[in-house]
């Protein structure tokens, strides 16, 4: 073990390539067969893959919140996927043996990765003050003991119910009832980080929080444009749409500062053919390198230069879809007439060339469908930009027909079914009068807290009682040391969770870990085994049941755990909570009366690929205040900092991680090997600041509110991004985000838009020499 954060403290040796390589194909079916090796998955883990994803039977897979092939049966594998559920069926455990032998001071020194390489908690812990361990308690008394506190407190906002995107349908509406019969709407959860710019913008424009687009539109868009992500790390089956577009002669184009490994070439793993003569599928036809948050600017080149043409000709923009579905082009158009070339060029980073360029493919395609991931929603811009996707989808009515509409990529593999059940701070009235009319309970009307703001409340000693629901809350969440303060600062900490993370470590006066069942796990109750259900990035709702025993007699289901917390809090409380815990099929019959879209959900989730959520924005139905499709008219925001030594740095995930778990201190695609402490910059930035290749670098953040952070040692490598922009991995690079770091638009902390110095290390010596093929990317 190590205590440091430094993979260089191991003793491994760092490099950085170029990859030569497709994506997925061979490099990815070698890491995994290496993958399931370590996590002594091999036999086992292979059977439980062929059932992954299956219509029939088999579970969700707990990766990302791609849908599954339309074909179904047909086995859409992805590396990451398979790496996630090895992940999940570790057979290694963390039991009260390893706790015994362990004080959390000391497992506050080991590296993330190593609490989490020690395996599946086996059984319920809660932290003793008088060893400084966790030591077992019965499930009757940990409940107890939540019921006790959270009665105890003076008001239930008091209280804060976290939510990380894995939970099923089922116990998110449970998890929710609970908050609300309780008496609160503190629900933060993990899309305040992710996609909460998206939901806003969405629901503003076309009176839906979710895209319209599903699969068969991916299938068959004759133009895809796709704005940050990095899909062959965190979508992987995302490639295969990409390829087929590509094949079929569609356009491709990516928008992202760097050119990830989606936007070059790939071979899918099912195509077997492919795969044994290593014949790889291009998988773009254009990138466009733009500067950080200067998306916003390049969709705005595209609608000037439609504008200007249409002038001319009068197919540029689709005339009668405007006029029939939309409101406030006039204002949009004036304001786009208003902006300068000049300034769309400077501040999209981009040519007048490739603006024009991006505008011809998108006139020139019938059918377009814009896709976008954390590059856009984690800026200050977020919600602007989102709206600006609309607004130039409507100009050439690329809504509501095959091959179109707005898709964002989901993260979690639940995230999205987590809003539609409930989990959201901000509810509407109408969703609270139903869940108030159907489950007989009066809910809090006035707004919770989301992730930011429950963090500042637990510093001032607002929020005194902590649940997390899945996750990792102080490595998620932005400026750690503050977050981590924030929950010793709270009364109780609880969280329910498969793996040892950090976030048990920063506990609260009294602590908790309550451990659960996975997906691919087994779930027996008094009915018999039950399913639970999800939906994926395009609104698909279907079934997935867990086939694996599970690693411990000991462990319960999160209904199960949650109808547990709320009978020791609500003793009187009406809702038949264990009864709904006896059979699933009981919760969804609630559900489908307390959720718009939801209607006949016991039968309709056991269809062969489940169903789609209604979604009116694709039939063109606009639950908007004009009832129309709305056009947003923002000024163009500056996106460049003011003083030129500054750079723009964004926070992103390696391709060998999940979030905050750390799988390898690799990032294959990006050629990196044994290193997470480093930042990629843009070699003439290097060269300006005297940096050579693999130096050690001090990075220099300043917040919003004028505070100040720093990380040291970390090593500088050129990679081919835009001048003034930097990239470093999440969450090592968390510290650096302040707790005023957030867009006022989205609320959602600023992750890629980072204002930092760096510059040579200071009282550092430069480390051992780098390997050799330490070669700057071009
Ligand atoms: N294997 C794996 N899969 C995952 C996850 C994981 O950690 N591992 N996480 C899941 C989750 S919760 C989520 S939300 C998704 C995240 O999926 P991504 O959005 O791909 O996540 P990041 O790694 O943060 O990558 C952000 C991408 O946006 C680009 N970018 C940064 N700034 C800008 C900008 O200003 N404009 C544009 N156009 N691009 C920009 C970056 O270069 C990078 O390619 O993945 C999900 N799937
Ligand atoms: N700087 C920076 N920070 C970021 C981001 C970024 O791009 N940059 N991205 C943000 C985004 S998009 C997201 S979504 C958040 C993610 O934030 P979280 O969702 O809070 O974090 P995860 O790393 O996904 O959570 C991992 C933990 O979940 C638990 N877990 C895994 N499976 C299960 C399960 O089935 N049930 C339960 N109960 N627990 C389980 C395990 O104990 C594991 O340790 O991070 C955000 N933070
Ligand atoms: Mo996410």
């Amino acid at each position: 073990m190590t205590g440091s954060d430094t993979p260089e403290a191991a003793g491994a040796s760092w490099s950085q390539s170029d990859y030569e390589h497709p994506a997925a194909g061979w490099g990815a079916a070698r890491s995994v067969a290496s993958f399931l090796a370590t996590e002594r998955v091999l036999v086992p883990g292979g059977a439980a893959m062929l059932r992954m994803n299956h219509e029939d039977g088999g579970f969700d897979c707990p990766g990302c919140a791609w849908p599954d092939d339309l074909k179904g049966l047909k086995l859409d594998l992805c590396e990451n996927g398979v790496k996630h559920v090895a992940w999940e069926m570790t057979a290694r455990r963390v039991d009260r043996h390893f706790f015994a032998r362990h004080s959390v001071s000391e497992l506050q020194t080991w590296r993330d990765a190593d609490l989490e390489a020690q395996g599946r908690l086996t059984e319920p812990m809660v932290y003793d003050p008088a060893t400084d361990r966790y030591v077992p308690i019965t499930w009757a008394a940990a409940f107890a003991m939540i019921g006790q506190e959270l009665r105890a407190l003076d008001s239930p906002d008091q209280a804060a119910f976290y939510t990380s995107g894995r939970l099923s349908n089922e116990a998110t509406f449970l998890y929710q009832l609970m908050a609300r019969e309780y008496g609160t709407n503190n629900l933060p959860d993990c899309s305040n980080m992710c996609h909460e710019a998206s939901g806003r913008a969405l629901q503003a424009a076309l009176g839906t929080g979710k895209g319209t687009a599903d699969l068969e539109d991916w299938e068959s868009a004759d133009a895809l444009f796709i704005f940050g992500v990095n899909a062959a790390s965190n979508a992987p089956r995302m490639l295969t749409a990409l390829t087929k577009a590509y094949a079929r002669g569609a356009q491709v184009v990516h928008v992202n500062p760097l050119v990830e490994a989606a936007a070059r070439r790939a071979i899918i793993p099912h195509e077997v053919a492919d795969m044994a003569l290593n014949r790889a599928t291009r998988t773009s036809t254009l990138n466009l390198q733009v500067r950080p948050g200067g998306d916003l600017a390049l969709l705005r080149g595209i609608a000037k230069a439609l504008l200007e043409e249409h002038r001319t000709d009068a197919q540029a923009i689709d005339e009668t879809f405007l006029e029939r579905y939309t409101s406030g082009l006039d204002d949009y158009r004036a304001l786009v007439e208003a902006t300068s070339w000049d300034d769309l060029v400077t501040q999209s980073g981009l040519s007048r060339t490739e603006l024009h360029q991006a505008a011809e493919i998108y006139r020139a395609s019938e059918r377009t469908l814009m896709s976008w991931c954390l590059g856009v929603t984690q800026h200050e811009h977020g919600v602007d930009t989102v709206r600006e996707i609309v607004n130039v989808l409507l100009l050439r009515g690329n809504l509501g027909r095959e091959g179109t509409g707005p898709s964002p990529v989901r993260g979690h593999s639940n995230v999205q079914g987590n809003r539609t059940c409930g989990i959201d701070h901000r509810p509407s009235q109408e969703f609270l009068d139903r869940l108030a009319a159907v489950c007989r309970i009066d809910p809090p009307r006035k707004h919770g807290l989301d992730t930011v703001a429950t963090i500042r409340a637990m510093h001032r000693g607002a929020v005194k009682v902590f649940v997390g629901m899945g996750g990792n809350f102080v490595r998620a969440a932005p400026d750690t040391p503050y977050t981590a303060v924030g929950l010793s600062r709270c009364e109780l900490t609880v969280h329910v969770s498969t793996k040892l993370n950090r976030s048990h470590l920063d506990h609260g006066r009294k602590a908790l870990i309550l451990p659960c069942l996975g997906r691919t796990e087994r779930d027996p109750q008094r009915s018999g085994l039950q399913s639970v259900s999800v939906e994926d990035s395009m609104s698909m709702v279907h079934l997935s049941r867990g086939n694996r025993k599970p690693p411990s007699p000991h462990l319960l289901s999160e209904p199960a755990i949650i109808a547990g917390i709320a009978r020791a809090t609500l003793p009187g409380s009406a809702t038949p909570w264990e009864w709904y815990v006896e059979d699933y099929d009981r919760i969804r019959d609630v559900m489908a009366q307390a959720l718009a879209g939801f209607d006949d959900f016991n039968r309709r989730v056991r269809l062969p690929r489940g169903f789609r959520i209604e979604q009116p924005a694709r039939e063109l139905v606009f639950h908007t205040l004009t009832g129309r499709a709305e056009f947003a008219s923002v000024p163009l925001p500056d996106v460049i900092p003011e003083s030129g030594d500054v750079l723009v740095l964004q926070t992103m995930r390696s391709h060998d991680q999940w979030n905050t778990t750390i799988y390898s201190d690799n990032d294959r695609y990006r050629g990196v090997k044994n290193l997470r402490t480093l930042i990629l910059m843009n070699k003439d930035d290097m060269a300006f600041r005297g940096i050579d290749q693999g130096s050690l670098v001090d990075i220099t953040a300043t917040a919003k509110d004028g505070s100040v952070r720093e990380l040291r040692g970390y090593r500088a490598l050129a990679y081919d991004l835009p001048r003034g922009s930097a990239a470093g991995y999440m969450p090592e690079m968390n510290v650096l985000i302040g707790i005023s770091d957030y867009s006022i638009q989205s609320d959602q902390p600023l992750m890629k838009n980072l204002r930092v110095r760096v510059a040579l290390s200071r009282n550092i010596s430069s480390g051992p020499p780098p390997r050799r093929g330490n070669s700057p990317v071009k």
